[in-house]
């Protein structure tokens, strides 16, 4: 009994985890264990030694079953004390710092339309924003004493004292880039060109600043009925509603002929712009058939040759979709601003990205 009790309590002191407290458990109390065994075996005894052998027994048992429970214990604390050792945490630690900042309103709704218009076909062209007089306004068909060449309209820049050439300018539309455009490639194109803009135009509505989208469609046989396809399936992606209604208005610019504005049917209750529903209309870009003339100053024969071209302003649609009704939540970039408007991409988390607020 002796021998017993000193294997059994010597192993459960040295056993080094669970799993060897629970073999040595099963080894004395488990059902073919050694002390459960010899319970078994009192039966057979004569009664005084069955009675003593019995009580010694039983004591045995409890010790056993003791010192399995107190080491188990131990080696609970002991894991315990260990984590507690490994796994600290310096709460002293300054604080990671959050970048602030988010994509710009005009930035997203650039990539939104740029996409969309990718997916009719629409190559983006790019150009310098400082141009020529001729890519500016000549190849466009506006006309030297037109108001847009005015001084008080356009910032030219200055030339070299002695250098009589006309100035370039600060491009006051993007269609100088597509007029290179068709230059340089040729018809049939369908590109877009958005990027920014510059007026000397600067009040509650105008920064003198801003960006524009402009798309161009040549082909053989292009007319307005496919102008106004495209520019409707372009405002049900780009509102995210299941249908428009355009208006188109006549209208005059210098660079199309026949010209139209084009309005959107929407609604306002509530101070809350609907797109697509409602009594109202809300006027959202320019558009006709591009006139002979500006084909014709981008080599490309008039005669052979013809499509639509159309224009809007970049920060006014995002205002528009976003909900934003003051230029500053643009022009000064201000997170600020932004929220207070409640520019709702801000809580999108594709757009807040990895760049965490
Ligand atoms: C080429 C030929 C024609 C682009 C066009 C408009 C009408 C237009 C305004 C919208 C609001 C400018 O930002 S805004 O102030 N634009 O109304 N733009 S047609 O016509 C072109 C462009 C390029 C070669």
């Amino acid at each position: 009994m002796d021998a017993l009790k000193g294997k059994y309590l010597e192993g459960i002191a040295g056993a080094a985890d669970e799993a060897a407290l629970e073999d040595l458990r099963l080894a004395a109390l488990g059902k073919k264990g050694e002390i459960s065994l010899k319970m078994r075996e009192l039966g057979g005894m004569d009664p005084v030694l069955r009675q003593s052998t019995g009580a010694a027994l039983n004591v045995l048992k409890d010790e056993i079953d003791a010192a399995l429970r107190a080491k188990k214990a131990a080696l609970g604390d002991a894991a315990l004390d260990e984590r507690l050792r490994s796994e600290w945490l310096d709460v002293t630690l300054p604080g990671r710092p959050r970048r602030q900042g988010t994509i710009h309103p005009v930035s997203q709704v650039m990539a939104e339309l740029t996409a969309i218009f990718a997916d009719m076909g629409f190559a983006v062209a790019e150009g310098p924003q400082v141009e020529s007089d001729w890519y500016n306004f000549d190849a466009l068909n506006i006309p030297p004493e037109h108001p847009a060449r005015q001084e008080h309209d356009t910032f030219f820049m200055n030339r070299a004292e002695g250098d009589s050439r006309p100035p370039h300018v600060l491009r006051t539309h993007t269609s100088p880039v597509q007029i290179r455009a068709m230059t340089e490639q040729g018809a049939p194109i369908r590109v877009i060109a958005p990027g920014r803009v510059y007026r000397m135009d600067m009040d509650q509505t105008h920064t003198p600043m801003f960006h524009q989208v402009e798309g161009l469609a040549i082909d053989r046989d292009i007319s307005m009925a496919n102008l106004k396809w495209v520019l409707e399936e372009f405002c049900r992606a780009f509102f995210e509603v299941p249908s428009v209604e355009l208006r188109f208005r006549a209208s005059h610019f210098p660079f199309t002929e026949p010209s139209a504005e084009v309005d959107i049917r929407c609604s306002w209750e509530g101070g809350q712009l609907k797109i697509g529903e409602g009594d109202g209309w809300l006027e959202i870009l320019g558009s006709g058939m591009v006139h002979p003339k500006v084909l014709a100053a981008a080599g490309v024969d008039p005669t052979e040759w013809q499509g639509f071209a159309f224009g809007m302003g970049i920060d006014r649609i995002a205002m528009l979709k976003y909900g934003i009704p003051d230029l500053r939540a643009f022009f000064e970039s201000d997170l600020r601003w932004l929220r207070h408007y409640g520019f709702a991409a801000l809580d999108m988390p594709d757009l807040a990205g990895g760049l965490s607020r």
